[in-house]
């Protein structure tokens, strides 16, 4: 499907390797305002996927909803994805970014197209540029990939995503079910416009920057699809997600997956859910690399509220809080959409004003 694609820019990778000045279209200066929180008993919730599957999961479904309500991040562990796909991943990846330029660039970023090596969401000449590459795939449906965006080299890459991404998509089914119990929804009404769902893989590359404090590696944004699954591939942090106005960095728990709510799951849930502002920080000396793979319902879907929180007897969500389109139309919103915090991403787009907000 075409929904357009992004403006090509220099590669961040290859520029860093010989750089002497970083470009002052990197440089942001409103970095020097923000606040970082230094508090290490501020964290994430972390909920154990292993208590809710056993069905003792009466406080751990609490946790979870209170997870996706008040912080729209959490950490997963005990999901039962194999240590060894996970680790498989990271390694493809990680030789994946490894290789020359040229041979990356087999699978660069055509026009008109979001999938592929590049960059995402540059709209214009003058807009400030993130510090850091990526690559960008479609894992499912499978008849929607595009094999030329997939890597040949390293030769098992191929193989590892596509099982990386089955599992991926089973923990977020599992997700889903108990999102959707915990919302007063009956699974069987959600689940299915997710399990032929559409997944995406973002596979972040964000090279050392001696002005790593002036440089923005991803800029500020909500994920605009449903649920997404993270992994962080080596030791090095810069995730940060908004809180309260400022910025609190994640600790990855190794071998967790980070999960975020996203717009269509905050539109879904007519605002209970909320989809969080975050952003990627760089390392002054090392690279850092991530791995996003984000879920959304299936292209024939609509995204918009789900009818079932309008039935009669549920008064307090009894009006639409966001408009209802289809998913192509969604998607095209989206790539137009430039990363450039919530209060103007593509959920302000699809909000409505009701009488509360007036
Ligand atoms: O690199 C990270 O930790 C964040 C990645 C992310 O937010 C994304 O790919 O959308």
């Amino acid at each position: 499907m075409e929904v357009g694609g992004s403006l090509a820019v220099a590669n961040v990778q290859r520029m860093a390797s010989s750089l002497k000045e970083v470009p002052n279209r990197y440089i942001r200066p409103e970095l020097e305002v923000d606040r970082v929180v230094n508090d290490e008993h501020v964290s994430i919730p972390v909920i154990d996927m292993s208590k809710l599957v056993d069905g003792y999961g009466g406080d751990e479904l609490a946790k979870l909803h209170s997870a996706c309500r008040d912080w729209g991040f959490f950490q997963v562990i005990n999901h039962g994805i194999a240590e060894e796909v996970i680790m498989k991943m990271k390694i493809d990846v990680q030789e994946f970014f490894d290789q020359p330029l040229e041979e990356k660039m087999k699978c660069a970023q055509l026009p008109n197209s979001l999938e592929g090596y590049g960059q995402a969401f540059v709209l214009s000449e003058e807009q400030k540029l993130d510090w850091g590459d990526m690559l960008f795939i479609l894992a499912k449906p499978i008849n929607g990939r595009n094999m030329k965006f997939w890597p040949k080299v390293p030769s098992s890459f191929r193989a590892t995503v596509d099982q990386y991404s089955t599992e991926l998509e089973k923990l977020t089914i599992s997700l889903l079910k108990f999102m959707a119990m915990n919302l007063g929804l009956d699974p069987e009404k959600l689940l299915p416009l997710f399990e032929e769902g559409a997944q995406a893989i973002r596979m972040n590359y964000y090279p050392p920057c001696k002005l790593a404090s002036k440089v923005t590696g991803l800029s500020p944004h909500s994920d605009a699809t449903g649920l997404t699954l993270l992994t962080q591939v080596n030791q090095v942090q810069g995730l940060q997600i908004k809180r309260d106005g400022e910025w609190v960095p994640v600790d990855p728990i190794p071998g967790a997956f980070i999960v975020n709510v996203g717009d269509i799951i905050e539109i879904m849930s007519n605002g209970e859910y909320k989809s969080v502002e975050h952003r990627a920080v760089v390392n002054p000396k090392k690279a850092r690399l991530s791995i996003a793979t984000f879920h959304s319902p299936n292209f024939n879907a609509t995204i918009g509220p789900l009818p079932d929180l309008f039935i009669e007897d549920r008064k307090k969500q009894a009006v639409p809080k966001y408009k209802s389109i289809s998913h192509q139309e969604y998607m095209k919103l989206g790539v137009k959409t430039k990363l450039d915090g919530k209060s103007r991403g593509l959920i302000h787009h699809m909000k409505l004003e009701t009488e509360e907000e007036q």
